[in-house]
């Protein structure tokens, strides 16, 4: 298999599936296309016709969009249980799944992924702080309701703690005020094996994408 993905530093919809090939402990290559360069959309489209990274190739098949390309491995890997066992626990994590995938368009606008960025506080605006509640809420819901058996949102790790890895380095590098639960969360997606991997390599990149670079730093207090 091979994934093809974007800077680790900023590219936040590929570090979710690399994170659960990771985890799966599968061998499998990858090729990173730089983003925003004047070639990207040129050269993703040699593997898929969105030209938009993650895409995962298979043999002769390709899947590309993160959550499709995450259903994908549940599907090929079913005892590794990428999905929660439970029905309500599973149908929950499809469901926030989707929320990631198609929301939270403020906090994402607002606070891109950039893991190389040192943290620092950011004035935040009421939309931003609506996706942030709404966010820690579903993490609440999630560890109280389905996550004894683990530090993740369902016990173990699953594709919606790939789904909100990203969203989880966004709380730390913009230093977003959050509850001791979502914190703990926080902390467990940073002290994931695969997270600290990808995260490494992200520190040795130098592109720069200009307009993912937030500074408009605050005060706090
Ligand atoms: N909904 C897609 C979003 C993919 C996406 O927007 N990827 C970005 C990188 S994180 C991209 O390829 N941008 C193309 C570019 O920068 O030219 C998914 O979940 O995979």
């Amino acid at each position: 298999m091979k994934i093809v993905i974007g800077n680790k530093n900023y590219s936040s919809w590929s570090l979710r599936p690399w994170l659960a090939l990771k985890h799966l402990g599968v061998e499998f290559e990858e090729e990173l296309i730089p983003l925003s360069q004047p070639d990207t959309p040129q050269r993703n489209r040699q593997f898929s016709p969105a030209g938009k990274v993650p895409i995962l190739i298979d043999g002769g098949i390709t899947v590309w969009e993160s959550l499709a390309i995450l259903e994908y491995l549940a599907e090929k890997y079913p005892d590794a249980d990428l999905w929660p066992r439970g029905t309500a626990a599973r149908a929950n994590a499809r469901a926030v799944s989707c929320e990631m995938l198609s929301g939270f368009r403020a906090l994402r606008g607002a606070c891109p992924m950039n893991l190389r960025r040192p943290p620092r506080k950011l004035a935040i605006d009421d939309a931003v702080k609506a996706d942030v509640a709404r966010m820690t809420q579903i993490w609440r819901d999630a560890r109280a309701e389905h996550g004894h058996g683990g530090p993740f949102l369902y016990g173990a790790f699953t594709i919606a703690d790939a789904m909100f890895s990203a969203a989880a380095t966004r709380f730390r590098t913009y230093d977003i005020d959050m509850d001791p639960v979502s914190r703990a969360y926080v902390d467990t997606i940073h002290e994931f094996e695969p997270f600290k991997a990808w995260h490494a390599e992200a520190l040795k990149e130098t592109w720069i994408v200009p307009h993912d670079e937030v500074d408009d730093t605050i005060t706090p207090g």
